[in-house]
Order: structure tokens, then sequence, then C-alpha cells
């Protein structure tokens, strides 16, 4: 089954203004739905970051790609590493960038869009679904967490397109709860995340510790500032909420590398405090995996299909992590149904996955979604493997036009959280790590 045709359809999603250490998102985030056709008349579709930059790079693999037969992807793989493997240099880190704007994974990325659109065309053309072509399902649903956001007043979008603040301001512990109390009741997550990195770490502490007394010990708590704290603080933090992140909890990427966070795992235990710490910032990358290990700095990878190379690196990963003795989870962006159910299936072929997985998708509304019948419904907290073939959805190309209009209006073509929160919070505003 050839590759006949790339299809690249960027768009643009309504998104609230949703804080972190990175500054705050703009009215509309950007994606890209990648398509590609075959000479048997299947299609297959994934999603991933938008803008020039992620855009460009798979315009650049259109040649290679047409005349390619879906299921040699191994080849692929291959030129993809040996361009990576030329041109790298520097820190995989994404300390100092958006997920999608990390120049050093954009092989890796590029090559998942086109694996994920691959998987999903072999999956429609044996009618097996995505996740049972990489060697069948661990579960047959997975869990998602509750992903609390400081934010302000806004739901996200423009003018005529604005839309409804779903969840109102939240930039108090009281907000904070009702946020979580409204996302749990719609959705039924289980878990909660609460992205931090954006108040003095004194209130950040309450909003965990106010989010324990209304959820109870039996509801894991995360939180996860973006490296905005020093070594000192992370532990000050890690000290104050041992309870609060205990029982399936938390700390992520509270400071900056792999050394920094070993550091901060070295003086909590001295002070016999066990927290795990979890990264999607200093783990980018297979090759940082040992050295986390070595430092003891990262208990738990966040793995995410979008940047460490498609569904099956996930899985490489989940038996990696199992090797190093390390959990793992998944981490998220802004993101439509596609990525979604790519997700899914990624997390439901990873047997060793033991915690609920980040999404930012109820940031997102039904207005926006590319999925043919609207968007992916949760069930208590999870979503199911549908039965349906490869990801399990198809493209609604009226919803792709009207968002790739609305894509080509915006000013902008990369994620820039930090000109955001110059434009709409504080001029003077920069990102500075460590903060506290
Ligand atoms: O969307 O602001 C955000 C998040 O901070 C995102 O960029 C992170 O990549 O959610 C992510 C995380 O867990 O670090
Ligand atoms: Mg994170």
């Amino acid at each position: 089954m050839k590759i006949t045709a790339l299809k690249l359809h960027p768009v643009a999603i309504a998104d609230p203004p949703l804080r972190s250490s990175y500054g705050l998102h703009a009215h509309y985030a950007i994606r890209t739905i990648v398509e590609i056709e075959t000479d048997e008349g299947i299609k297959g579709c994934s999603e991933t970051y938008g803008g020039d930059g992620p855009m460009g790079l798979l315009k650049e693999a259109e040649q290679r790609l047409i005349g390619m037969d879906v299921f040699q992807l191994t080849r692929l793989h291959m030129d993809f590493e040996a361009r990576a493997a030329a041109e790298a240099s520097g820190d995989r880190s994404q300390t100092w960038h958006v997920p999608g704007e990390n120049p050093m994974d954009r092989h890796t990325r590029t090559f998942a869009a086109i694996e994920i659109a691959c998987l999903d065309a072999i999956g429609k053309a044996l009618d097996k679904p995505a996740c049972d072509l990489l060697g069948g399902r661990a579960r047959d649903a997975v869990p998602f967490s509750a992903y609390l956001f400081y934010k302000h007043a806004g739901g996200g979008g423009l003018g005529d397109d604005e839309r409804d603040d779903e969840y109102g301001e939240g930039l108090t512990p009281e907000a904070m709860v009702r946020q979580a109390k409204q996302m749990i009741a719609k959705y039924g997550f289980k878990e909660i995340k609460l992205k931090g990195g954006v108040l003095d770490p004194e209130v950040e502490i309450e909003t965990i510790r106010a989010l324990r007394r209304e959820f109870g010990p039996n509801v894991p708590l995360r939180i996860d500032p973006n490296c905005a704290w020093s070594v000192d603080t992370s532990v000050m933090v890690g000290e104050s909420l041992v309870e609060e992140l205990s029982r399936g909890g938390y700390l992520e990427d509270p400071c900056a590398s792999i050394e920094g966070m070993g550091e901060v795992r070295k003086r909590l235990l001295a002070k016999g405090i066990d927290t795990p710490q979890a990264s999607n910032v200093a783990v980018t990358a297979f090759k940082h995996i040992p050295e986390a290990w070595k430092h003891d700095a990262v208990q738990i990878v966040l793995s995410d299909p979008h940047y460490w190379g498609g569904l099956k690196a996930q899985q490489h990963l989940d038996h990696f992590c199992r090797v190093f003795g390390m959990g793992l989870s998944m981490h998220s962006n802004n993101h439509l149904g596609v990525s979604m159910m790519a997700m899914t299936h990624a997390a439901a072929c990873c047997p060793y996955i033991e915690f609920a997985c980040d999404t930012h998708y109820p940031w997102q509304t039904e207005q926006d979604e590319v999925v043919a019948g609207g968007r992916i419904p949760f069930h208590q907290g999870s979503v199911v493997i549908p039965d349906k073939p490869g990801l399990g959805v198809e493209l609604d190309y009226d919803q792709l036009a009207r968002l790739k209009e609305r894509y080509e209006k915006l000013p902008y073509r990369k994620r820039d959280d930090e000109a955001e929160m110059r434009k709409r919070v504080d001029p003077n505003w920069k990102r500075v790590l460590p903060r506290w």
C-alpha cells in the first residue's frame, strides 16, 4: 500500500488564557492535521504541532514519502535517525522550549506524525485498531487525569468567535478547587495534575493542600511548575507536600536539569521523603534515561508519542523504563481528537503505564473538533479503545476548512507564551528560571 499524497491541514483552536512558567496561552493554539492518501484509496491521519516549523519539516519529507509502502516504517525511521545524528548538538531538554518548538527533537516528531498516519492507514486496511498492530493492548480503556491550570478570565477565541469561559478565573486555591470539581464532575477523572510555576510557591502549596482536603487521600495529586523553582524551593515544596503528594502523586520537573532534579531527590531522601519525581522537560529522549537513572533524578518518565517518535517508540519506552526501574506516564499539550486517540492507543499498548495520563483535551471545545461525529468521550475519566480500525476516527473536512481559514487569519505561526504574557498581562514579563 503506497503513499500517493501527503496533505497538511493547519488549524487554529480556541484556547483559554492558561498560565504556566512558559507564560500565557494565546487566544488560539495551533496544530497540524496530517493526512496520507494511498494507492488503495485508504487514508491515514495523525495530529502534530502547528505552525511554520513543524509544517515545513513535514513538507520537506513529502518527496521521501510519495511511493513509500506504509508498512516500511523501519527504513523511514533509520533515515530520520541518521539526519538527527548528523545534526545533533546541544541539549535536547525542553527547559527553554515549549513542546513543538524544540529544534532538537524535530526529526523525531516529524517521524512520529508520519508513523501514526501510516499506522492509521494500516489499521484501516486490515480492519484492526492501531494498538492491536503493536502486539495488542494491555488495557481496553486508558485513564486520564484532571489537568488544572491557573488561568485568567476568558474562554479563548476572539471577536465573534470568543468562547464562554466555562471554568472562570482560577488564580486562588479556592478557585482551583472549583475548577477541579467542575472538571471531575464533567469527565469523571480520578487523578489530578496542577500546572504550577505561576503563583508564589506558598499559594501553590496551599492549592494542593486545598485539593487534598476536598478530594481526600484516594485522589492522587501532582504539581508541575515546569522548572520554575530552584533546588532549595523544590526541596521546600517537597517537604511541605510530603503527605499530599504521596499515594500515587508526584513532583513534576520542579527545577531545571537532570542534575538539579537529582540534587532535589538526594536532599528529600536524606529527610526521609520518597516523593517520586516525574519529567517531560529534563528527560525527552532515550539517551536521557541512563543519565537520569545515574542521578536518581527521575522516577517517572512522562512520554509523549508526538515527540518521542510515535506509537512504536512509546512502546519501546515502556520497556526501557521497566528495565531502569522507572515508572511511565504521559505528557500532553493542547490537542484535538486525533491526538487524543493516538495518545490513547499509545498508552493502551504500554503494560507498565500505571498513572493516569495528562491531557489538555478538556480545555478545547466541540466547536473546534476535527473528528467526524464530534468530541472523543470520557467514561469515568478514561477513553475507551473503540471497536474501529486504525485510530478509530475519521476527519470532518468542513471543520478542517473552517479551522484552516481561522489559522490563516492569525498573525503568528508559532507558540510564544512569553510574548502573549507581555501583550496581555505584564509588558515587562520575562521567563526567568528559577523564578522562586
Ligand atoms: O500548556 O502551558 C502548557 C503546559 O505547560 C505545556 O506546555 C507543558 O508541556 O503540559 C506540559 C507539561 O506537562 O509540562
Ligand atoms: Mg510537565
